[in-house]
């Protein structure tokens, strides 16, 4: 019998919606259940390229739309080869925010011809997520977590705006059947609990078809 792949979990969702809370979670309850697990966010601020995009978020520095756009996506590209390794050596990797975010906060500025599909090509071949947790949360219910950040997209004109891309993304014919969405309303343990079932369904899934990790 050849061995299991592992499997790319990716979280998404508007500001404070809990990903990286749920992503935290999600990695400890498969390593104590025994998996190899990797616990990758975006953007990676550690790399060159990350170190430049922390600075843009910050208002350190500055960067044409369609450069900070583009490094986004290298960002990712920088760490795209390493993903497919470790799916390939049996390794599941979980992911904090990936191109979906990259397409909408991007495109939420109203750059002419920055649109969804301009900002998503620079995404294509990418590996493809298993399954994507798109943690969904209302402006009120955000509110509550606590006031804007200092980082150049919390503002709220912005964050309506990325709200609505993610709605159109979600039914983009080449999205809808990776994307789940999860009531992130509920407290921390309920969406655990549901994000642990829907991970165990979308691992049962890839494992039954046997098929290798797909491209975006
Ligand atoms: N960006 C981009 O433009 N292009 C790209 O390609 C990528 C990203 C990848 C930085 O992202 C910015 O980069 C972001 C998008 C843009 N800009 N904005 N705005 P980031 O991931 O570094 O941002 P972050 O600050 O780490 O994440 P976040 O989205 O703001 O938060 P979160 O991870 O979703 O939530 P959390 O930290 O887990 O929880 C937030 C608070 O709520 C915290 O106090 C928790 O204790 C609390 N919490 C969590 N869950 C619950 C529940 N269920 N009930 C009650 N309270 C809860
Ligand atoms: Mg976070």
């Amino acid at each position: 019998m050849t061995a299991r792949r592992g499997k790319l979990i990716v979280f998404e969702g508007l500001d404070r919606s809990g990903k990286s809370t749920q992503c935290d979670r999600l990695v400890a309850h498969l390593r104590n259940r025994g998996q190899r697990v990797e616990h990758l966010r975006f953007p990676d601020r550690t790399t060159p390229i990350g170190k430049m995009i922390n600075s843009y978020l910050s208002g350190g520095s500055q960067q044409e739309d369609h450069v900070i756009h583009l490094l986004f996506s290298a960002n990712r590209w920088e760490l795209a080869s390493a993903i497919s390794t470790l799916i390939n050596d049996g390794i599941t990797v979980v992911v904090d925010r990936y191109y979906y975010s990259g397409c909408v906060y991007s495109a939420a500025k109203g750059v002419v011809g920055m649109d969804l599909e301009w900002c998503r090509q620079p995404e294509v071949g990418l590996p493809r997520p298993d399954v994507c947790l798109f943690l969904d949360l209302s402006a009120e219910e955000a509110a509550k977590r606590g006031g804007f950040g200092l980082e150049r997209y919390e503002k709220k004109e912005m964050q309506d705006r990325v709200r609505e891309l993610f709605a159109e993304l979600r039914e983009h014919k080449d999205e809808a059947d990776d994307i789940v969405v999860v009531d992130a309303g509920c407290s921390v343990g309920e969406v655990e609990e549901i994000i642990h079932g829907l991970v165990d369904e979308a691992c049962s899934l890839a494992d039954r078809s046997g098929l290798p990790l797909r491209s975006v």
